[in-house]
């Protein structure tokens, strides 16, 4: 049969022909979403998303940063919105960092020489510290919003743990339970996109991508003390999905010596996605860290 009868199809039906897309190492096709300026950007910015979620929810930002000269990239991580691959599920948690260091590597083809930058939240922050760690001295900045660092103490308590261990040898297809979407976010027409986005997973979360979650935890651990890369890291105070204390271990552990601290007083999760005093404070944040970083020599001035 010619191949153009029967083309891959996105989990949505749709041919990846018509999408951008690229093909990642397993063979895998993942759908890539570019945000590029009239001229010739100032950087490149790949924005790795979180767990069930997918790069379209990080439009506004990609706007933001595409406003500053800024070449955005993104694409939805294996097993999430366009992509394929089994429903959040994931072989080993570097698939994803690997496949952002092929995206990377992929447009900076096109644009030698220019910084490249990573954003990330949630889980898609664990896989930026994680990519950052594996090229020491490429990236020259990272945004980081609510990154997953230590596992929740909610949802991963030592005996759900080591629950999960056991039960993912004999049952890695069980669910471990939703994500609670009211914790996702104060503003509540918030909540109701993500409980109503087609693209979101929101089923609940298997025992084998929960180990997955906990692999990634106990990497970033080990990558911290030799994490060099600047970050600006902001963080809600009341954050249930991922601790407020992982931040400030982050802080305290990696060797990068311009690193960026900022915390909202009772902000839940998605702080891009929070009530309009912070997320408006969150995109000032970053549109000013990444301005300062991105300004031809002597046009700014730098810690
Ligand atoms: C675990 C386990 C761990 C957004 C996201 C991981 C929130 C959704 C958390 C669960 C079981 C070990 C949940 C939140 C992205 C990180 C989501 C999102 C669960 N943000 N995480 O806008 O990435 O939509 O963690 F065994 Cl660590």
């Amino acid at each position: 049969m010619p191949e153009e009868s029967s083309p891959r199809r996105t989990p949505q039906n749709v041919p990846y022909q018509d999408l951008p897309h690229l093909v990642n190492a397993d063979g895998q096709y993942l759908f890539c979403r570019y945000w590029k300026p009239v001229g010739k950007p100032k950087a490149l910015v790949f924005v790795s998303h979180g767990a069930g979620e997918h790069c379209g929810r990080y439009e506004d930002l990609a706007q933001m940063l595409l406003r500053l000269d800024l070449l955005v990239f993104a694409h939805d991580h294996v097993g999430h919105g366009q992509s394929e691959g089994e429903r959040m599920m994931v072989s080993d948690f570097h698939v994803f960092v690997r496949d952002v260091l092929q995206h990377v590597d992929l447009v900076q083809k096109d644009h030698p020489r220019l910084p490249v930058f990573l954003l990330g939240h949630s889980m898609g922050g664990a896989i930026a510290i994680l990519t950052a760690a594996e090229r020491p001295s490429h990236f020259s900045g990272m945004v980081l919003i609510s990154p997953l660092v230590v596992a929740s103490p909610e949802s991963a308590t030592t005996f759900k743990i080591l629950a999960a261990k056991v039960l993912n040898l004999v049952m890695p297809n069980m669910s471990l339970g939703p994500i609670d979407s009211s914790v996702i976010s104060r503003n509540k027409t918030e909540v109701e996109l993500y409980n109503s986005d087609p693209l979101i997973c929101r089923a609940g979360l298997k025992v084998c991508f929960g180990i997955q979650l906990l692999n990634a935890v106990s990497r970033v651990e080990r990558a911290l003390p030799k994490l060099t890369v600047p970050f600006l890291l902001l963080q809600g105070s009341a954050d249930r999905l991922c601790h407020s204390r992982g931040a400030y271990q982050l802080m305290g552990s990696a060797r990068s010596l311009d690193k960026t601290l900022k915390i909202y007083e009772g902000a839940y999760h998605v702080l891009h996605k929070e009530l309009p005093e912070v997320t408006d404070s969150v995109f000032q944040e970053i549109n000013t860290w990444v301005s300062q970083r991105t300004a031809q020599a002597g046009a700014g001035s730098l810690p």
